[in-house]
């Protein structure tokens, strides 16, 4: 199975670091590296790769046969029973494989609690390998990209269908239920994410995850949202402005449209992450709102959401072409009103920066 090309990368910085083993939960980087992610639950289960190519999987029972369909054949398996617990799986396969004592990459997706658990059943030394694994699947293919093209484009006509439907007196779970369903009627795989949205005071707040308030007659809402296409995701913002837009609210928003724009035109093969960051925040800095500029200005997506290259002020990483990532500038005043907008560019085969979401970033007054 590990003798894809894709593993080379991931074995060339294992071997330089000497890195042992590899241990990845089910998660993005599982599904990337075998087409598949069990998703999981608080049983143990991981995929064990091996520094010479050689590779095992622990597992409970119960996820065997969806395992085992996944990885093939040639895969050695480690099965416990709930009555049994894991511990003595582990213990077998960290003696088959001489693990004990040897330097070990964790990926983001082994529960901190079973790290614990294998530390104290083993003096390896356990490494964080969570760059590692992300950055070796931050380069995209091609034809990863069309499936997030054609999220992105589902995001873009959720956006706009939800302008026809927001208005006075609907509760933002109601807004929230009809973005779940619309991916749904255009034939989404499923959201991405839990969509954002927040309304009136309730904006300050970039992750705002309460959904109860009702829709005024004058209203600022930001909607944040994504779906997932062949497992890679879109992820989307607006801001849209109920009842009319002040002087104030379009001076705030066209910074942050400024923002935007200046950043994603910057972005290209070639630069670096945080000079991307620093487009953005050059902007709203100078226009008197820094400290009001709460988040990074992007971050990497693909299988995960979240993931590299993360576009913040301390990432030298430099674009290459088929990397992904967000651009979401946003303003936020405490307890009172927040604007955010957000697309995704992807670095092109001719490596520019292009916007592959579409929706207006216009005035949208309802
Ligand atoms: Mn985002």
């Amino acid at each position: 199975m590990l003798s894809d090309p894709k593993y080379k990368k991931l074995f060339e910085v294992m071997n330089s670091e000497s890195i042992e083993c590899t241990i990845v939960g089910p998660s993005g980087d599982m599904q990337y590296l075998i087409g598949f992610n069990p998703g999981g639950c608080e049983r143990f289960q991981a995929l064990f790769i091996l520094a010479d190519g050689r590779h095992f999987y622990v597992s409970n029972v119960l996820y065997y046969e969806d395992m085992r369909n996944a990885l093939g054949d040639d895969t050695k398996f480690y099965l416990w029973k709930d009555n049994e617990g894991w511990f003595d799986c582990i213990k077998q396969a960290f003696s088959d494989y001489k693990l004990d004592n040897k330097k070990i990459a964790v990926s983001n997706s082994v529960r901190a609690v079973d790290l614990v658990d294998m530390q104290n059943l083993f003096s390896a030394n356990f490494i964080n390998g969570n760059d590692m694994l992300e950055n070796y699947r931050a380069v995209k293919t091609w034809d990863n990209i069309e499936s997030m093209r054609e999220a992105a484009y589902l995001a873009d006509k959720v956006m706009e269908d939800l302008t026809q439907y927001i208005k006075p007196g609907i509760t933002e779970k109601d807004i929230q239920d009809k973005i779940i369903k619309l991916f749904s009627d255009k034939g989404a795989d499923g959201i991405s994410f839990t969509p954002i949205v927040a309304s009136g005071p309730n904006n300050s707040r970039p992750h705002y995850v309460d959904n109860s308030r009702v829709i005024t007659g004058k209203d600022i809402i930001v909607l944040d949202f994504g779906c997932k296409v062949n497992g890679y995701c879109s992820d989307t913002s607006r801001t849209f402005f109920v009842g009319g837009i002040t002087e104030k609210e379009k001076k705030i928003y066209d910074i942050v449209k400024e923002a935007y724009q200046v950043a994603a035109d910057f972005a290209k093969e070639g630069v670096k992450a945080c000079e991307v960051d620093k487009k953005a925040r050059d902007i709203i800095e100078a226009a008197g709102f820094g400290e009001n500029f709460l988040n990074r200005t992007g971050h990497g997506i693909g299988y995960d959401v979240h993931e590299a290259p993360y576009i913040n002020g301390n990432n030298s990483q430099i674009l290459e072409k088929g990397m992904a990532f967000s651009i979401e500038p946003g303003i936020y005043f405490a307890g009172e009103v927040g604007m955010r907008i957000e697309d995704i560019v992807i670095i092109n085969e001719e490596g520019k920066g292009e916007t592959i979401n579409h929706f207006t970033k216009d005035y949208i007054i309802l």
